[in-house]
């Protein structure tokens, strides 16, 4: 029989700005699903991407003063430095400036075109350029954009459209006879709701900027920056040319995005698949909101969090854990650092790091740190061992409801369990006694729960999933494991273990932890003037200067202000340690190419080398700015 397969995608990400948390929370809970998935026994394809058309990023490149290709080829390079970072197991990664997605665009369009679903006209409307949405006047609130709230502009341009209204009547009986279409619940009845109050024509080309893909048979057209992006779900299948790709991988069985997006994914995107004669994705999940604080997170609002300098103090795990646990998926939720510390050191370090701990260092006070065989238990053991049992297929069930955060309960669930089972069995008694018969039985079940944590929490926690077998010194790969391993009783007596340093170190909550978003807002002090001192062009040519592209930026452990950069100078690499926490994030730096001063002596800065130093501009208010070139300079290059 050939394997149940599982098709998955996020949203591809407009590299208009820097990914934050929000978009970390979507790719996190695609990833866990995934890697369930597959840890299930099934054939998985995980899709992302970026989303690089359109006015919005014509107009971001403009204001940067770089094209569009430049702008959009440095951030979404850290886009990948961002998902690597997370230990995100993607797939595929579609750019929508690519040749075969370009393709697949064309095809589309020019398909729907010649059975007559697209068609010429001239709109005259609203635009939300932030949301790159059209609307109608009727449904503007205020004269604003309904969705974000931020001022419309007005259209007049020739344009295709396409007839959404025509398939209204089989996309509600479609919505009618799927119930999980469209998930959650609440998101079913607000789109039906919407189709109901009548559906325009949507206007899919634009005449009045060139960044898009080109209408095929319309010269000045460029395609409508959500039709092209789509598209995005076909491209990843080899569309139009891979037909078997295709078979084996439509539909697609869950497309995961966040609520705000959910029209596109519900009502366009099943048009066009109609229109195209193609079957529809199995679901379209729509979940709640990152809430920061008091609202959403948005650069505006000067609260947005870069989920590097996270990972870098708090580790991904804490991380990634927080956003799948805290959250009940499907509502919104908010994130606080403070939250965050707490989560950690709860349920990571006094649950889940102590008992691998305590456990470990019993098995070595006992039985010098070897899985001893274990005899007939008490009911006490059997009732731990039932649960244990059950948890697999439970977890199973809760994944394949998208449960995330009830699938996390679940596993905790034997984390304290066995927390108890210590508590109530007290091995430290059953030692004293002449025959060890209940120690050993107790042991082996401590370890065998251990073993069972470690192979269920991986697809959330991969690191954590890999160090508990790391110390239970398993030899099987972890990675080949699947769900068929969480049977209980596989662990062989006769392993020798091997306890290593706590896998969650608490976080201290000192008053330096202040949330990010405050830490940024404080600006420096104004600098003192000093004195002019006149230098002539000898003493200035001492000084080298050279344009230097960043290759990583983390926090530096310890320091506030300070940022530590990997830069690429051309001929060769450093390390320099700069001042500049809080003006730039880590992801606003990655790609960027700086001035730096390339001979000064090498200095430590709390405790890390810096070997040269950048240039930045200084404004009287404080605010501080990066002297930078665009890609056009290659690294290395002499700056005079
Ligand atoms: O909409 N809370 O891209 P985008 C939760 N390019 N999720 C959040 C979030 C928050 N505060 N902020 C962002 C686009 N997200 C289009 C998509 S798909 C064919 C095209 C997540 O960069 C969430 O998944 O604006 C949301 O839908 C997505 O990022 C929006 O990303």
């Amino acid at each position: 029989m050939s394997k149940e397969r599982f098709y998955i995608t996020t949203p591809i990400y407009y590299p208009s700005d820097h990914l934050h948390i929000g978009h970390a929370y979507t790719t996190v809970a695609a990833d866990a699903i995934a890697r369930w998935h597959k840890f299930a026994g099934r054939d998985v394809l995980f899709v992302t991407g970026s989303d690089e058309h359109g006015q919005k990023i014509q107009r971001a490149a403009k204001k940067e003063g770089v094209s569009a290709q430049a702008y959009v080829d440095r951030i979404v390079s850290t886009f990948k430095v961002l998902w690597d970072k997370m230990n995100i197991e993607y797939d595929d990664f579609i750019r929508t400036t690519e040749p075969r997605h370009e393709k697949a665009v064309q095809t589309v369009f020019q398909t729907i075109y010649d059975r007559g679903d697209i068609y010429k006209s001239a709109y005259r409307g609203w635009y939300c350029t932030p949301c790159e949405t059209f609307w109608t006047e009727n449904r503007l609130v205020d004269g604003n954009c309904p969705d974000c709230g931020r001022p419309v502009e007005l259209l007049e341009e020739e344009s295709y459209f396409f007839r959404l209204n025509k398939y209204a009547p089989r996309l509600l009986e479609h919505i009618e006879k799927h119930p999980d279409f469209i998930r959650p619940e609440a998101r079913r009845k607000e789109m039906v709701n919407f189709i109901q109050s009548g559906l325009e024509d949507l206007c899919v080309s634009r005449t009045s900027f060139d960044w898009g893909v080109p209408v095929p048979f319309a010269e000045n057209h460029v395609v409508y920056v959500w039709f092209d992006a789509l598209t995005n779900y076909l491209t990843a299948l080899g569309y139009p040319d891979d037909q078997k790709m295709q078979d084996r991988w439509w539909p697609a069985d869950l497309h995961l995005v966040g609520k705000e997006i959910m029209r596109f994914h519900t009502i366009i995107w099943p048009i066009i698949l109609m229109a195209l004669d193609l079957p529809l994705p199995k679901t379209v999940f729509g979940h709640g909101w990152l809430l920061f604080e008091s609202g959403k997170m948005s650069k505006s609002k000067g609260n947005v969090v870069d989920p590097l300098v996270l990972i870098d103090k708090y580790g991904v795990d804490p991380l990634r854990y927080f956003l799948l646990r805290e959250i009940s998926f499907g509502q919104d939720g908010n994130f606080s650092e403070r939250a965050l510390i707490e989560r950690t050191n709860a349920d990571l370090a006094n649950d889940l790091g102590n008992l691998l701990n305590r456990t470990l260092s019993m098995l070595n006070q006992y039985f010098k740190g070897v899985v001893p065989q274990p005899g007939e238990g008490t009911e006490k053991d059997q009732a731990f061992i039932d649960f244990a049992r059950g948890l697999g297929p439970a977890v199973d069930k809760r994944m394949r409801n998208l449960e995330l955060n009830e699938a996390l309960i679940a596993i905790w669930q034997l984390v304290g369990k066995a927390n108890k089972y210590i508590d109530d069995r007290a091995p430290w008694d059953l030692a004293k006694a002449e025959d060890k018969g209940e120690l050993k039985t107790v042991m082996y079940n401590l370890i065998e729960g251990l073993r069972l944590t470690a192979l269920l929490v991986k697809s959330f926690l991969p690191a954590t999933g890999g160090k508990i077998w790391a110390q239970l010194n398993l030899k099987e790969d972890l990675d080949a494991q699947t769900l068929a391993a969480a049977e209980w009783g596989r662990l062989l007596p006769g392993t020798k273990t091997r306890k290593g340093d706590p896998i969650f170190p608490r976080i201290e909550t000192k008053a330096e932890k202040r949330p990010l978003s405050k830490q940024r807002k404080e600006k420096k002090k104004p600098v003192k003037k000093r004195e002019g001192v006149l230098l002539n062009i000898e003493e200035f040519s001492k000084i080298e200067l050279a344009v230097a592209e960043i290759l990583q930026a983390e926090t530096v452990q310890g320091a506030d202000r300070l940022l530590k950069l990997q830069i690429d100078l051309g001929s060769e690499k450093r390390q320099i340690v700069a001042g500049i926490a809080q003006y730039y994030t880590p992801l606003e730096l990655i790609g960027r190419r700086i001035v730096v001063v390339k001979n000064l002596k090498p200095v430590k800065l709390r405790g890390e080398l810096s070997q040269g130093m950048l240039l930045a501009a200084s404004a009287p208010d404080g605010n501080l700015e990066l002297v930078t070139v665009s890609s056009a300079i290659p690294a290395g290059s002499k700056v005079k």
